[in-house]
């Protein structure tokens, strides 16, 4: 494939919003986008039959999806939650397991979990000027425990590719709950 050229470009980053000026893709994702993935599915189905709304949007200056291209865009999720779980993205591995992934904290606050195919997890607390640094092969998806919204920017490299299927089959191992002593992460296995 002949990747085309690209041009040097300049980007304009709302700090606050997470705004994106000039962005070439828009992609909302609501909650009937998270079917399978929560453990409160009747929560979530009474979500989508009161409107589906939305739960995060991603921003993004569009590149050619090849080596040596940067793909730049910015998430924001609303604040909120599904029964006990807070809004999140759905999360995902590369489909090229080599291509990692950067995130720039913006607003509001949240947790980066991310585990690898051997079954090692983490998670990252992201909040504004945070960095979290996501290697190639590990699976990534973000929480929004704040009470507003929570925007970061994300830099990775143009041939990474979505893998859903993969972490949509295993599940994350972990999930994050609102309690009344705030966000706890809790085994996939203890339910809600
Ligand atoms: C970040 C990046 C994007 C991703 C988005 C939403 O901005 O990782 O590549 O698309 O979050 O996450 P998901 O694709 O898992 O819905
Ligand atoms: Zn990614």
């Amino acid at each position: 494939m002949i990747a085309i050229p690209v041009l040097p470009f300049i980007l304009t980053v709302d700090l606050e919003s997470g705004w994106m000026e000039p962005h070439t893709s828009r992609l909302e994702r609501r909650a009937s986008a998270l079917r399978g993935q929560v453990a409160d599915a009747p929560a979530l189905e009474r979500l989508v039959a009161d409107g589906d709304p939305v739960v995060y949007e991603v921003l993004q200056r569009d590149v050619p999806e090849v080596t040596g291209q940067l793909i730049c865009c910015t998430t924001v999720i609303q604040a909120g939650t599904v029964g006990a779980e807070y809004f999140m993205t759905k999360g995902h591995y590369h489909a090229d397991r080599t291509a990692g992934e950067v995130y720039l904290g913006l607003r509001g606050r949240g947790l980066v979990l991310l585990q690898n195919e051997d079954g090692d997890t983490e998670e990252l607390a992201l909040g504004r000027g945070g960095l979290a640094y996501v290697p190639p092969g590990w699976a990534h998806r973000t929480v929004n425990t704040g009470e507003g919204p929570l925007s970061f920017l994300a830099v990775y490299p143009g041939q990474a590719g979505h893998d859903y299927a993969t972490i949509e089959h295993t599940g994350f191992a972990h999930r994050v709950i609102s309690t009344s002593g705030g966000p706890v992460v809790r085994p996939k296995e203890a339910g809600r």
